[in-house]
């Protein structure tokens, strides 16, 4: 059991996979004390972090003394399970959070070397509005550097490998917390996502991810946060191995927020009317969509059409093949309020002067810099690649009048299927090879769309294959439903290492 010398080439032994604490039931002869749900989990941490590298910073001392305050407000019957539901409907429930967010006591220096010392005193809203509903964090998440890259790395807690192959990617920048979830570490975790940074890692780590209707989730106590236009891209969001957690998480982190949704509404699914669309049209940018990922996307429309009776249509809309344009035009376009988006660069060096890249690009080679060589990249073309005015105007108008066809395809009753990512988990590295993959998720951060990433099985390498389910603005309630629907009939997470 000695960490130090452990290489990291074959995943431990996954089948002692930890069962959800809340699907035991809480009382009677066979009630589970949290203290030792949690023991269990932090047991689990100890057991597989060594190989995956997710948890980079734990508290599990104050998580089991909470634990025990768990079980004694328990044992001294607060009130009963009714009331206790309403009030604390996450009592006990083991978390995680991506590093990027406050957490009190834990770092949030977002892979950034210069911040690695920071720690929080205090709790982002979605963290303190889940501690207040009664769940117990265990720790913090690995993330990308300044979690503007889809592999999670960083030269302050190295890289995380992917449970069902440690060979692979976690995807970002919610990287740390898809893999602790898939690994079993936790249950249910706090990401955020402005162009793919829940989803990408749900896909890849297999677990549900919801990226909610812009502007229902307050983004506060987050680094890097969004300025400008880029406040109504960023969207904080739940990440969960179980598709029913998703909505209750919602609520809770929504908080007031949730009034602009229809939670409560209950969804009749064979009333839905569902889109679908296999690629984006073909953008050079972009790999071409996996055989694998396009046969499971198939077998849900053909699921679909058998158990509810409706016709799925296919569509194609042209604009969504200029998908990593128009991101990238909204994404550096001026606020309504004048204000323009921050540089990568000035993020880089973190209040102090802006990093200059090609010096450190220069380090890097030395193997002398503090940053990782996908963020020297990003500040090397962030100039190169900017647009002329003209330019950029048609790429945003482009964009507003897909918004527009999106939200009139979709209206208050539609589903849309399309692809979370055109390949399953790749090797680590290869994102540099392929930088613009994550436009199948960017896209729908512009159009400020709500979309669940849902699990379908395993490919024959045994990697996650996923699906996107995106629906009209404010109607989360649907793309949530869909997701348990397609949980059932399609076995959501599966334990690494059991295939
Ligand atoms: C990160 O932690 C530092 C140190 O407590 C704090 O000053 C800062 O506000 C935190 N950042 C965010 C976004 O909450
Ligand atoms: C592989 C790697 O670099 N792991 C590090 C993750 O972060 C923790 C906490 O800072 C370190 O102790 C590990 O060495």
């Amino acid at each position: 059991q000695s960490g130090r010398h452990m290489t990291a080439s074959r995943p431990p032994d996954w089948s002692k996979a930890v069962k959800p604490p809340h699907k035991s039931r809480p009382w009677g002869p066979e009630a589970v004390k949290c203290i030792d749900v949690i023991q269990a989990y932090i047991q689990r941490i100890k057991e597989v972090n060594p190989f995956i590298n997710a948890v980079v910073k734990d508290r599990f001392e104050e998580a089991l003394q909470e634990a025990q305050q768990v079980d004694r407000l328990l044992s001294e019957g607060v009130g009963d399970e009714d009331f206790l539901q309403e009030k604390f409907p996450f009592l006990g429930v083991p978390f995680t959070v991506k590093e990027a967010f406050a957490l009190h006591g834990m770092p949030n220096s977002s892979g950034l070397v210069s911040r690695r010392n920071l720690i929080c005193t205090s709790d982002a809203i979605v963290v303190s509005r889940l501690k207040q509903a009664g769940a117990i964090p265990l720790g913090v998440t690995n993330c990308s550097e300044l979690c503007m890259w889809y592999e999670s790395s960083n030269k302050v807690y190295g890289r995380t490998n992917n449970p069902y192959d440690l060979q692979r990617i976690v995807g970002g920048s919610s990287g740390g917390e898809g893999c602790v979830l898939a690994a079993a570490c936790s249950v249910i975790g706090v990401g955020s996502d402005i162009g793919g940074s829940i989803r990408m890692p749900a896909f890849f780590n297999g677990v549900f991810g919801h990226k909610p209707t812009t502007g229902v989730v307050p983004n506060d106590g987050q680094f890097p946060n969004a300025r400008g236009v880029r406040i109504d891209f960023l969207c904080t969001g739940p990440m969960c191995r179980y598709a029913e957690d998703l909505k209750p998480m919602l609520r809770v982190m929504a908080g007031p927020g949730v009034e602009k949704l229809k939670l409560d509404e209950k969804v009749a699914l064979e009333k839905i009317k569902f889109y679908c669309m296999e690629h984006d049209g073909g953008s050079v940018f972009v790999s071409p969509v996996d055989k694998e990922i396009l046969q499971a996307q198939r077998k849900v429309v053909e699921y679909l059409e058998a158990q509810l009776g409706v016709q799925v249509q296919h569509v194609s809309i042209r604009r969504m093949k200029y998908s990593f344009q128009i991101w990238s035009a909204m994404m550096s376009s001026k606020g309504s309020d004048g204000q323009e988006t921050q540089m990568f660069i000035d993020l880089l060096g973190d209040h102090g002067k802006p990093v200059w890249p090609s010096w450190e690009l220069l380090k890097w080679f030395l193997g002398m810099s503090s940053h990782t060589f996908p963020a020297i990249a990003l500040g090397l073309t962030e100039k190169l690649m900017k647009l002329s005015p003209a330019a950029m105007a048609k790429l945003v108008n482009m964009g507003q009048s897909l918004r527009t066809e999106m939200e009139d395809l979709l209206g208050a009753n539609g589903l849309l299927l399309y692809p979370s990512h055109p390949i399953v988990a790749p090797k680590h590295h290869f994102p540099l090879g392929m930088p613009f993959n994550f436009a199948y998720t960017a896209i729908f951060n512009v159009l400020g769309l709500p979309v669940t990433q849902c699990p379908l099985g395993l490919s024959t390498e045994g990697l996650p294959l996923g699906i996107q389910v995106v629906a009209g603005p404010f109607n989360d309630h649907l793309t949530l439903a869909l997701a348990q629907y397609l949980e059932k009939a399609f076995g959501g997470w599966v334990c690494p290492g059991k295939t």
